[in-house]
This record gives C-alpha cells, structure tokens and sequence, in this order.
C-alpha cells in the first residue's frame, strides 16, 4: 500500500493547471474521496457519511465536465452528491494538491488497516487489536499469525474465528482483481446455457456490470425465473465448473469458479421477473435515482414490483417494461443505466436509438501474419464474412513498430496484390488495403507519401514514448491529425486496463481535432483496450465526431470483440448514424475516397 505522503504527492500539486481534459483530474478528485471513504470506513464512522463520498466519487468519475471548470466556476456544490462539506474539502484539495482533513484522518488511522479491512469477517475493532497487539498489517501477515495459532488469544477470537479469518485472507490474497468484460462474458455465457438446460428455469438473464456491458466485472450476476428456485439454486451450485459454494439458499447461490470468478445467482418468481431483472441489473446510482423519482410519485420500488405507497396495491413487476412505464418512463437499454441523464430522457421520450451489433457492417482494425497477426489475410476475411460482415480493413503495422513485425515498404506494396487477389476470389466481400501507421514523436507518419495516398485506409496510432509528457503527447497527436491522409485515429487514450493508464494528453483537444479534420474515432473493441472509453465516446459525439468500430483482431476467433466496441458505443449513446462501419460497402468506400480526395 502506498504510504499516505506518496499517495498525493508532487504530480498532484499540479493539478490546477492541468486544465482542459477531464479524465485526470476528475479521476484524482475521485481517488482523492475514495480515499477519505476508505479511512473513514476504517475507522468505523457512519455509513451514511462514508457513502456520500464514495457517491461523490463516482459522480466526479463518470462526469465528462472537468472538475477543475467546475470548481473554478464556483459551482462545486450544483454536482448531485456533492454537499457543503464534501465541496469545501475537495475546493482545497483541487486548489493546493493537498488536504488537512485527509492528512488529519491518514494521522489517525494505523498503517494497514484499509487492506485488513477488505477482508470479510475484519471489521474496524478487530483490525485494530490485530494491528496494536500482534503487529499484523497486511493479509500475508495475518495469514502467518493465523498459520501460527497466535490469532486465538486475542480478546473474542478463538480457534474458530482463526481458522475463518485464515481461510478468507488466503482468499483475498488470491482474489483477482476486476475481470474484464470479454473474460466474463463467454464464461457467464456457459452458465446461461447451463440454467437455460434446466427444464425448471423459466428464464435467465445476466444482470449487474455484465448486462451493462461494463468494461470490467466484479462479480457474475445471473438472474433465473423459476417456481421451484430451491431445486434451480441446487442444480447450479452442482455444475461441474463450480470450485466452492460461498453461500447457498432457497433463492441465491453464491460460487467461486475454478477460476476464481464469484457468481451470485438469483432466482425469482415469473411474476417478479421484471422488478427483480431491473433491481439486479443497476446500476446502483441508476437505482437509487429511480427510487427517489417513485419516492416523488407516491410509489414504492423495490426487486419485486411497483407498488402504490398508500394502498399497496401491485401496478407491476412482471416485465421490465411494465416497471419502467409504472414510473412514466421509457423502457431503456442496460447500457445506459448509469444515472448519466438517461432517466430525464427517457422521462421525455427522448432516449436515444442505440446502435446494435447487427446495424456493424465492417471491422475497421483488423491484422493479419504479415504483421503480428497469426492468420492469413484470407482467413480473417472468411472469419469475418461468417460473421455477417462485408468488409475489412486490414490494418497490419508500419515499419517502425518493429516489436509488432511493421511491414516494410516493399512489403506493404505486396500485401496491395495479395488483398487485390483476395477480393476477386471473395467477391462481393471486401477486403480494404489500410495501415495502423505509427505516429512518431515528432507527430509525422511513419510510412511515404506514396504509400499513404495509395492505401484504402490510413488509421494512425501512438505506439511508442508514452512518457513524453501533456503537451508534446498533444502535439504531437494534433500534428498527426493534420496530415490530410488520415481517416482514423485509432485507441486514442492508449490504455491497457489493469496495466496502465493511458498517456497523457488533452483529449478534448484531440478529439476537437478530429472532429474539424473529419477524422473518425475509433473505438477499438479488444477487451483490454475498449479504447475510446463510453464517458469519452459521448463527449467526443458532442463534439461532432465520427466513429469506427474495430476488433483489432490478431487472429480469427477475435473479430468477435467488435461486439464489445458496440457495447462501448451503446453506453456513449451512439447511435447507427453515429458510426461510419454501418454503412454498407459501396458508401463506405465513397466516403474513404473523399477523405483521399479531400487530402489531393
Ligand atoms: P460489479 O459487480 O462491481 O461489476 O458491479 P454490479 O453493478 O454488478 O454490482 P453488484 O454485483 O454489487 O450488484 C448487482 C446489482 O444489484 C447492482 O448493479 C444494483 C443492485 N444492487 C446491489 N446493491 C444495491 C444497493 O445497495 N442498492 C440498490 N438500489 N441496488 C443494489
Ligand atoms: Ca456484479
Ligand atoms: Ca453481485
């Protein structure tokens, strides 16, 4: 755990100035009331107060507005969690990179409490005789105190308590962390397959972060409609995949995969089918929202139905539908379920028409052996054609990315008559002869002029010095947008989740930029990347972008991510006019050659 100095320390006192984007210091102002939550959890205050920070949290988190303007604008305190007290530590935190409150709170709290504290069955009492009186701070040490039996002698603990508290913090040591949403998905795919086996299940969904398609998963949330749920839980919790069972009722099972994946399974009656699949599938922010909105209308909600507050009376609970109309609002996609205005909107029958999977014509990323891809260029066509589409680009590296395999000169100028063979034999599929060209420091194109006008497509990337800092990283990225060749840009914040962070950069100019030059955004759908994220995707259609959707496929069975580009696009509220890949070919290729034609 970082010590609290380190944790708020040099690059932070320079958040005043980092203006103009908001995914930094927002997720700083962010980290920031986590933090102050997590003390304050630690040291056993009141819940309501610990969840008004991680609430303000998670509002700054998902807000496109920069805080800083924000804060600068005096209007710190018109943010929806954000109250007097929460504004006037965060106004001092955004201000000098510092906070008294928080330093007064880390003096107070013994060092390794927080990591304690995350394991189930340690609350703030016992963490702190664990600290004080055996000098336990981490998990790995608690386990040795346990493994030791010296964990017995403490005050209300016992043999009993020992052996659970070893068991759960040898689980936490080994508990992955968030699991990214192309892992959960075919895995909680199986289980649906295997409920939906049963002759018992009436229905069966995903619910929580996986039905809205978040970019990582917590835990698998299934949810089952079933009058006989004991023998549907009993079923599930015998499945072959299943390595423990954390928690088994007539209702809800809770599992650990092999894995190590969690499973919460649910199952209700048909009845409740609706209510219960709203209440599961949150997100919790969105939930809260819709309970104060039936609050207002005199109506209670809850997993199991509407219900009239002073007659009792059921209005509904069957389907989602029903649930939504009984608050006068729209059915809306799970995707949106954020409580970032999609409440309002479908208040007024204004919600958007989301593109689908199907409305996707083309994969705009795809790579082949001629780089680092492991398939030939005619196994990713066929891969992609069985998939319902009716081009791709195939968009190997340029010659600098040597790590990737860049194609050389000579051999791109080959690749062009192996796609040109390609495409007579695979007619009316198409195959566009493109690049993933490397953006170089200087912000020039790592490929010739003439090999620049002669592609199909020109996707341009950042690949290299990922260190150089915000403003020549912005540079350089706007320099690359100049150049009147390019028609994409492509994981234009250069994360890798769960690895880094992305580069820094001033994304809202970057994606003004493109807007301007008509270069389109790409959202890359390989599940690490997911790159332009949803908050970003929405804001950069507010700034007049277009978008491509790519797989960034390596090999064939990966032109499925497309699907989780869709859901990207689908929780920035993109609709199909939105993405230029559902055009069908003949429109596509018009529109690749005017941007050519524009650059002439
Ligand atoms: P995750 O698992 O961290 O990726 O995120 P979720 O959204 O799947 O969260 P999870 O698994 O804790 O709970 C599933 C859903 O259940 C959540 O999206 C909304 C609902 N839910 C859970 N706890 C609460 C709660 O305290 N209040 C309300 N209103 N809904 C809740
Ligand atoms: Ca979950
Ligand atoms: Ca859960």
């Amino acid at each position: 755990m970082p010590s609290p100095a380190s944790s708020f320390s040099s690059d932070d006192r320079n958040l005043p100035d980092a203006s103009g984007q908001a995914g930094e210091p927002n997720a700083r102002a962010a980290r920031f009331l986590e933090r102050i939550a997590r003390l304050l959890a630690a040291r056993g205050e009141n819940p309501f107060r610990i969840r008004a920070y991680q609430e303000a949290a998670a509002r700054i988190g998902a807000m496109s507005e920069n805080i800083l303007d924000v804060w600068r604008a005096g209007r710190l305190q018109s943010v929806r969690g954000i109250g007097p007290s929460i504004a006037a530590k965060l106004g001092e935190f955004l201000a000098t990179g510092q906070s008294r409150y928080l330093a007064e709170l880390e003096a107070a709290t013994p060092a390794g409490i927080e990591e304690l504290l995350e394991i189930p069955g340690i609350g703030p009492r016992r963490a702190r005789l664990l600290i004080e009186r055996l000098g336990v701070q981490t998990p790995q040490e608690l386990i040795a105190a346990a493994e030791e039996h010296r964990l017995r002698d403490l005050p209300g603990f016992g043999p009993r308590l020992e052996q659970e508290l070893l068991v759960a913090a040898r689980r936490q040591t080994q508990r992955q962390h968030r699991l990214l949403l192309g892992t959960a998905w075919p895995i909680a795919d199986q289980l649906i397959e295997s409920l939906r086996a049963d002759p018992l299940v009436r229905e069966v969904s995903p619910a929580g972060s996986l039905r809205r398609m978040c970019e990582t998963i917590g835990d698998i949330d299934l949810l089952a409609a079933s009058e006989r749920p004991a023998e549907v839980t009993d079923h599930f919790v015998h499945l072959p995949v299943v390595a423990e069972i954390r928690a088994h009722g007539p209702t809800k099972a809770t599992v650990l995969l092999h894995s190590g994946l969690q499973v919460d399974l649910r199952v209700v009656s048909a009845r409740s089918w609706g209510a219960a699949l709203q209440y599961f599938t949150g997100s919790k922010l969105h939930n809260i929202a819709l309970r104060d909105l039936a609050i207002s209308r005199g109506l209670k909600l809850n997993e199991y139905g509407v219900f009239d507050e002073q007659t009792g009376r059921r209005l509904a609970g069957e389907t989602e539908e029903e649930v939504y109309q009984a608050l006068g609002l729209d059915w809306m996609p799970p995707e949106l379920r954020e409580d970032r205005g999609e409440i309002q909107a479908a208040l007024d029958h204004h919600l958007p028409v989301l593109v689908e999977r199907g409305d996707i014509n083309g994969d705009a990323h795809v790579h082949s052996d001629w780089s680092d891809g492991t398939a030939s260029i005619e196994t990713m066509a066929r891969a992609a054609r069985s998939m319902g589409l009716s081009y791709l680009m195939i968009t190997d590296h340029s010659p600098g990315l040597a790590v990737a395999r860049g194609l050389t000169i000579e051999r791109f100028q080959r690749q062009q008559q192996e796609i040109q063979h390609l495409n007579r034999l695979l007619a009316p599929f198409w195959i566009g002869w493109g690049a993933e060209v490397d953006i170089t420091p200087a912000g020039t194109l790592d490929l010739p002029e003439s090999i620049l006008t002669a592609l199909d497509y020109v996707a341009v990337a950042v690949h290299s010095r990922f260190q150089m800092g915000r403003e020549a990283m912005t540079r350089r990225i706007l320099t690359a947008l100049r150049n009147p060749r390019v028609h994409a840009l492509c994981h234009p914040m250069g994360r890798l989740l769960g690895q880094r962070e992305g580069y820094e950069v001033d994304l809202e100019a970057v994606l003004r930029a493109a807007a301007a030059a008509g270069v389109a955004i790409e959202i890359n759908g390989q599940p690490q990347r997911l790159d332009l994220p949803d908050t970003w995707v929405r804001r950069a259609r507010e700034l007049g972008c277009q978008f491509v959707i790519g797989s960034d496929a390596h090999g064939p069975a990966h032109v499925q991510f497309l699907q989780y580009g869709v859901a990207v696009a689908r929780r920035g509220w993109l609709s199909s006019a939105d993405i230029l890949t559902t055009l069908p070919t003949e429109p596509w290729i018009a529109w690749l050659r005017q941007k050519s034609r524009r650059a002439a």
